[in-house]
């Protein structure tokens, strides 16, 4: 559980995939026993009545090789759903239940782009398990 804060303002909006970036400083600890790579499980927003049932998520915890913007871990979390707002400041809660691949550098957004999308479909299958739901749920 982190507050969202500001990314690098890339335009991941735009590239059809926002990303809530979590504060990576109060997230210390549990970065400490994890690789870098991408991941999926479950998110919320615990404080909102209106989102805090856990909802699908994609999640990238890397220094984004792709781009040369430093090498700064960051964890993003691409909810698979419509909150119609922003949320920065708020906190965020995500469960991560699985583990998809390493981080890679593409060469060039788009080919990056192609292959956030192939991860999508395959989180939002893998996260129809009832297994997993109730990881999240416990
Ligand atoms: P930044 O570079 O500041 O992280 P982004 O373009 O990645 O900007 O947009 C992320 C912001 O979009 C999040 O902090 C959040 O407030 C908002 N947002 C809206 N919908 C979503 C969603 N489905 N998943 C993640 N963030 C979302
Ligand atoms: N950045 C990379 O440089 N390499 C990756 O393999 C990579 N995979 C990502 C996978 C997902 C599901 C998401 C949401 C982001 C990924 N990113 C990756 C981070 C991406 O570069 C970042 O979201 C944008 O640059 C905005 O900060
Ligand atoms: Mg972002």
């Amino acid at each position: 559980r982190a507050p969202v804060v500001y990314g690098f303002g890339r335009g991941s909006k735009k590239m059809g995939v926002p990303t809530a970036n979590l504060d990576p400083d109060v997230l210390e600890e549990e970065l400490g026993s994890m690789r870098k790579g991408v991941y999926f499980g479950y998110a919320r927003l615990p404080a909102d009545e209106k989102h805090a049932a856990w909802t699908k998520c994609v999640v990238n915890v890397g220094s984004r090789p792709t781009f040369a913007d430093g090498d700064g871990v960051t964890v993003e979390t691409h909810a698979l759903r419509d909150y119609g707002r922003d949320f920065y400041g708020e906190d965020m809660e995500v469960v991560v239940v699985g583990y998809l691949r390493p981080e890679m550098k593409f060469d060039g957004m788009a080919a990056l782009v192609n292959r956030i999308m192939t991860d999508i479909g395959l989180a939002r299958n893998a996260l129809d398990d009832p297994g997993h739901r109730r990881r999240a749920d416990d």
